[in-house]
């Protein structure tokens, strides 16, 4: 299964198109994909052709669940993966050559601080779990699809969606897996799809198919239903420039059997902790380091 994400890389270098991009990186870029992952068996798709960092990808996911949009609980857990964006804006708006590690320091030592400064603004926990209506109520997206899980599952309308527009503009990212559906088969299995608007191939794809795969056995669990498939979908599919070493080396590598997942059920979606997942069979290739564009 991992090939596909591996014939997708070489289309991307070998096809597609070069441009530049916001960050000012540079990309080259192709316009449409599509993964599929059999999730049946317990098997996740954390990639082998690199060592993916699964716990960080985890505990982002049960942050978002939380509804959090501040990066100050992710750094209690030593998640340090959107660091950049709030000391982006704190160098921008104070002109402070700060680092990133005291930047950190800060944001864990002052709560006053980290209120001010390691705020992403109305990101995927808020349009998750708070979705705020013309008429000032908030939408549980997350609790709303699982009610319909259990009472309805023929149902054709289970999905949650981050892109509010009213509030793009207000975020530190606009979303980038933006809009994941499910899907009951008439056997009980759950099937999701991710609709991904914008993917850095190198960085960002294996943590949102290990994000989306636990997610998706979180439902499947709290519905009593059974893991089905993941698709994937991209929009925009891209490699930065400064990634095509790594990238190349990556895809030279034999992929190995994806590791399986087993999950400890908790009383409610909102009771997962870290503790409750772990893999077995994991055996990567190296780490491939690379820098992230902001
Ligand atoms: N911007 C860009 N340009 N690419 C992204 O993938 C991206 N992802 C965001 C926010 N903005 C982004 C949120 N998710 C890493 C992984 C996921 C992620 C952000 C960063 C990352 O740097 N991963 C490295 C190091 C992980 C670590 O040890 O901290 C990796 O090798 O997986
Ligand atoms: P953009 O908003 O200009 O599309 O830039 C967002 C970049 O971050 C883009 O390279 C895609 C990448 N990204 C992911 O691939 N996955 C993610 O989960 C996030 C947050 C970002």
């Amino acid at each position: 299964m991992e090939r596909q994400y591996l014939d997708l890389a070489r289309q991307v270098l070998d096809h597609g198109d070069a441009r530049l991009d916001r960050t000012g990186v540079g990309t080259t870029s192709l316009f449409g994909a599509m993964l599929r992952f059999d999730l049946s068996g317990g098997q996740v798709p954390v990639l082998t052709t690199k060592r993916v960092y699964w716990k960080l990808a985890v505990k982002e996911m049960l942050w978002f669940l939380t509804g959090g949009t501040n990066i100050r609980p992710l750094l209690e857990q030593n998640v340090r993966i959107w660091t950049d964006w709030p000391l982006a804006a704190y160098r921008r708006a104070t002109g402070e050559d700060i680092d990133q590690r005291t930047f950190e320091g800060r944001i864990l030592a002052d709560e006053a601080f980290a209120a001010k400064w390691g705020e992403l603004g109305p990101v995927y926990g808020k349009q998750w779990r708070r979705w705020l209506g013309p008429d000032g109520q908030e939408h549980d997206q997350i609790a709303a699809l699982i009610r319909t899980l259990r009472t309805d599952p023929a149902s054709r309308r289970m999905l949650f969606h981050a892109w509010n527009v009213a509030e793009v503009g207000g975020m530190a990212l606009p979303p980038c897996h933006m809009v994941y559906q499910y899907h009951v088969t008439s056997d009980g299995r759950l099937n999701g799809l991710l609709y991904q608007r914008s993917c850095d191939l190198l960085l960002g794809l294996p943590f949102n198919l290990t994000g989306a795969a636990v997610l998706q056995r979180m439902l499947a669990q709290q519905a009593n239903l059974e893991p089905g498939e993941l698709v994937w979908m991209g929009g925009d599919v891209h490699v930065y420039s400064n990634h095509v070493d790594q990238v190349r080396q990556q895809i030279a590598r034999e992929p190995r059997a994806l590791p399986v997942l087993t999950l400890r059920k908790a009383a409610s979606i909102d009771d997962y902790r870290i503790e409750d997942f772990t893999l077995s069979g994991y055996d990567p290739h190296p780490p491939i380091t690379a820098e992230v564009a902001v």
